[in-house]
């Protein structure tokens, strides 16, 4: 396997004007004809020595190079190439290429998905449809025809607008599509197949009408107004906020079922993950309706960031994800309440992308090798990276930031560039300096920030004293201090927020401000303050750091009740329940026997019996830490007792505040038919958590009143609401749900997923052989993605206690599921590979059995790249 470096980059030798493309398109042998104009690279190193096309899959038929079949002397058919040792400086080359979609099971190029052919070419697809320089710096402008027989494929679909239809002999018939905007070759897509529209218009700002079409099957055209929706408020806030209007004349979204991501940004044309368009009341949840707007948004994004302007070579993907992570994170936040959009945001990327950049695999949101890139699509690349535009946001101010996106965009569009391209552009607009802010791309791990402080009553000064460090990843030692942004604020000892003057300060009278932390340790002094006060740090999350300050209960509690800032209230909560949680972890490991304080019932108390709080922010409020968080603060992780000492938080807090679970349970019940934008998902949320917390005791007339919610419940967010807790609980009813559950449910597609989901994040502990049974079961398909992510992924990445048996047996069963998935879809084997990087955090005994079935991955004959890649990192 061969490793690609980041500083090995070299402009392509040959550039491609234009790409014309035939698909004689068929299930079991689709024929490709390409018509490419290519000509030496002005700009290449050297002198342009022998063309290499990349190729992967592909039955050559013929080859024609200005019009005359070439020679077999003047080219040649490697496994991965086809090369052309001495082509001329300008000429057209014409191939015709055989392939397969049916034994596509890769789901990477051209393959079948239900009653359709669809394309995924991102990252490295289009070499498995054509021979192709297939990279992102290569841009062209493509003419695409589609053949099909009409009756099996009367949709035929391309990127750009459709220029001809037209019918052909024995019922086939075709279309011609035209994109007019030079794009890589990863953005390109074709669908065809037995679908059918929801069309609706958009008129931009300059006046322009747009068609907005959105392909189902049939069955599912219920199923998408939500989507069409979202797509109608991300068009208008990319208006809004950025000024950024759409392009072409239409907009097109396809669902496919089978799907290795959540969607695809193809230019004109999304391919999407079925689970991220079709939604209805009674088969989607709150949380399903908020992904398909979030994840609608990031795709429409796209077209600015990472489509009108692209990234250079596959290293800057965070230039248009991270972005674009960011663009889609401030729509949701602007769709709903901003404070909880966060606290989700920061949830996920301390419990996923934390425990990535504390291991192994870790790696720079910019980083320097690989050998399958499908495997950089990370939540480093991702998530850190649009904490990484945070950042600058934060630095630069609202209005800085804007001006930066408009400079890159008026710079850089039509272009491929690098990440360093847009940090320029935010540098110049802001005026600033951001050489070492550089260093947020190029250092991996996550920085510590330790804060300590002194108050001198008789100067009324306070002290803030800073270090930073961060540490060792892979091939980085030694880490540089990095720029970041401390949003802060002071809170008297009665919870007033004190003025912030920094000594040296004239006037100025602000309450909350951010510190520009650029040094190992720095010390900031405040004056005039007239007591010792509580520091509130890292408002809003400001940096993607882990915060070290030795609060007392006390200051937590009055961060929790008073802070201006809805992060630090919610933080202060969160840290207190994991420092009592882990408490009991140690009672539990040296035997003792586990008791819960009684003012942590009494804070518990508090906040659940305040009316005045939002309730969708006391949801989040009331939510322990998850176990996953909370086993990244172990220097050697114990899942039992996590689990263990977790489960009786739960279940004395249920216990014991059950009066007061159950009124708030019953003020949020409902009082009418649900509707996903009522704007009682919070209330909804709210009172499925206190239905949680009533069942952690297991008494029955909790399991009752979950069995009744059940039964009753007019939507899927309810349903679930009651299903999960009682899939979670040895009583009959379990049984009797999850049957009733499926027999309703056994048409569709993603509400088994989520049956299977249940069953596979039970912490019950026959959950394993549970498990392995479901294997057989007529619905689980190894080749949907979205199916062995319900079952396999859930299981080994959602149920920490039963995945980390001690027999070992849920090491085996991963690895048996992993080795199966290699030969089916490599990518989306790699991806399940990801628990057992984790191996050094556990005991011996564990460690040891998990190294034994990574060795017995890695000594597989025929394991794909993309799983050596993960394996042999993680081993
Ligand atoms: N840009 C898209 C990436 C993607 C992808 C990457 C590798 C393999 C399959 C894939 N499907 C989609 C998704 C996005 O970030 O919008
Ligand atoms: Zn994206």
């Amino acid at each position: 396997h061969v490793e690609i470096r980041r500083e090995d980059y070299t402009p392509p030798d040959y550039l491609i004007e234009t790409v014309e493309l035939r698909f004689e398109l068929d299930a079991e042998t689709t024929l490709v004809s390409s018509r490419l104009a290519l000509h030496a690279n002005p700009d290449r190193v050297g002198r342009a020595p022998e063309l290499r096309l990349d190729g992967e899959e592909l039955k050559l038929i013929s080859l024609q190079l200005d019009g005359v079949e070439l020679a077999p002397e003047r080219y040649r058919v490697e496994e991965k190439h086809l090369v052309i040792p001495d082509p001329p400086e300008r000429f057209i080359l014409e191939a015709v290429t055989e392939i397969s979609p049916a034994r596509n099971t890769a789901l990477s190029g051209l393959y079948v998905s239900g009653p359709m052919l669809c394309t995924q070419c991102e990252a490295e697809g289009f070499r498995r449809i054509t021979y192709f320089l297939d990279r992102p710096d290569v841009m062209a402008v493509y003419r695409v025809t589609l053949v099909a027989p009409k009756s099996k494929a009367p949709v035929l679909l391309a990127n750009g607008n459709r220029i001809e239809t037209g019918e052909l002999p024995d019922g086939r018939h075709y279309a011609t599509w035209l994109d007019p905007f030079k794009k890589p070759s990863y953005l390109f897509a074709v669908v065809a197949g037995d679908l059918v529209a929801l069309n609706d218009r958009f008129t931009t700002m300059s006046g322009r009408k747009i068609n907005l079409e959105l392909y189902v099957e049939q069955k599912n055209l219920g199923k998408c107004d939500h989507a069409m929706a979202s797509l109608k408020r991300a068009m208008r806030w990319d208006e809004e906020k950025f000024g950024r209007e759409y392009d072409l004349d239409t907009y097109m979204i396809v669902a496919v079922d089978d799907f290795n991501m959540g969607a695809m940004e193809n230019k004109g044309l999304n391919v999407f993950n079925s689970r991220y368009v079709l939604a209805s009341p009674e088969t989607a949840t709150d949380d399903d309706y908020q992904a398909i707007e979030e994840v609608i948004g990031h795709e429409y994004f796209h077209n600015w960031t990472g489509n009108r302007i692209t990234c250079r070579d596959w290293f800057q993907l965070s230039l248009k994800e991270g972005l674009t992570i960011y663009r889609d994170q401030e729509f949701s936040a602007d769709m709903q309440s901003r404070p909880v959009k966060r606290i989700t945001d920061v949830r996920l990327l301390r419990s996923s992308q934390f425990a990535e950049d504390a291991g192994p695999l870790a790696h720079p949101v910019r980083p320097d090798a690989y050998l399958e890139i499908n495997n950089f699509y990370s939540m480093t690349v991702y998530h850190k990276g649009g904490e990484v535009i945070r950042m600058l946001a934060t630095l630069l101010g609202p209005d800085g930031f804007r001006k930066g996106m408009d400079l890159y965009f008026e710079r850089h569009d039509g272009q491929a560039v690098r990440v360093d391209e847009f940090v320029q552009a935010m540098a110049d607009a802001g005026g600033r300096d951001l050489g070492q802010f550089m260093r947020w791309y190029d250092q991996a791990g996550t920085p510590v920030l330790t804060v300590t402080d002194h108050y001198d009553a008789a100067t009324r000064s306070y002290q803030l004293i800073v270090e930073q460090s961060c540490p060792a990843t892979p091939n980085q030692p030694e880490k540089k201090p990095f720029h970041l942004p401390l949003a802060m604020g002071l809170l008297d000892r009665q919870g007033r927020e004190l003025p912030l003057r920094l000594s040296g300060e004239t006037g100025g009278d602000s309450r909350s401000r951010v510190l520009e932390l650029r040094e190992a340790q720095e010390t900031f002094t405040f004056t005039g303050v007239p007591e010792k006060p509580v520091p509130s740090l890292l408002r809003n999350y400001s940096a993607p750091v882990k915060l070290r300050y030795d609060y007392t209960e006390e200051e937590l509690v009055l961060l929790m009740t008073h802070d201006s800032d809805p992060f630090v209230r919610w933080e202060a909560g969160q840290v207190r329940a994991g420092q009592v949680i882990l408490d009991l972890v140690a009672d539990r490991q040296q035997g003792r026997g586990m008791a819960l304080e009684d003012s942590f019932v009494a804070a518990f108390r508090t906040l659940l019996t305040d009316a005045k709080q939002d309730r969708a922010f006391l949801a989040e409020a009331l939510t322990l830490p998850a176990e996953s968080y909370l086993a990244e603060q172990m220097e050697v992780i114990d899942p039992d007792a996590i689990f263990e000492a977790r489960e009786f938080v739960r279940a004395t807090l249920g216990t014991r505040l059950a009066a007061e679970f159950q009124q708030t349970r019953a003020a949020c019940a409902p009082s009418g038919p649900y509707r996903p934008d009522d704007g009682l998902s919070g209330c909804r949320r709210l009172r499925n958590l206190c239905l949680s917390y009533l069942m952690a005791p297991g008494s029955q007339p909790a399991i009752d009143a979950a069995f009744g919610q059940f039964r009753s419940a007019d939507n899927m967010t309810d349903s679930i609401g009651a299903l999960m807790p009682l899939a979670g609980c040895d009583c009959p009813e379990r049984g009797e749900a999850l049957r009733m559950f499926y027999e309703k449910w056994k048409g569709d597609r993603g509400v088994v997923d989520k049956w299977f989901t249940l069953q596979a994040t039970s912490r019950l502990p026959g959950t394993l052989s549970e498990v392995i049974a479901l294997l057989d079961h007529p619905d689980f398909e190894f080749t949907n993605p979205n199916r062995v992510r319900s079952l396999v992924g859930a299981f080994s990445q959602s149920n920490q206690v039963r995945f980390h048996d001690a027999s070992g047996a849920g090491y085996r069963f991963l690895a048996d599921q992993i080795l199966k998935l290699n030969t089916i879809n490599p990518q989306i084997a790699a991806r399940m590979v990801t628990p057992f990087s984790r191996w050094r955090r556990f005991d011996a005994k564990r460690q040891e059995m998990m190294k034994k079935e990574l060795e017995r991955i890695l000594a597989e004959p025929g394991l794909a790249k993309d799983v050596y890649e993960i394996a042999a990192k993680s081993v």
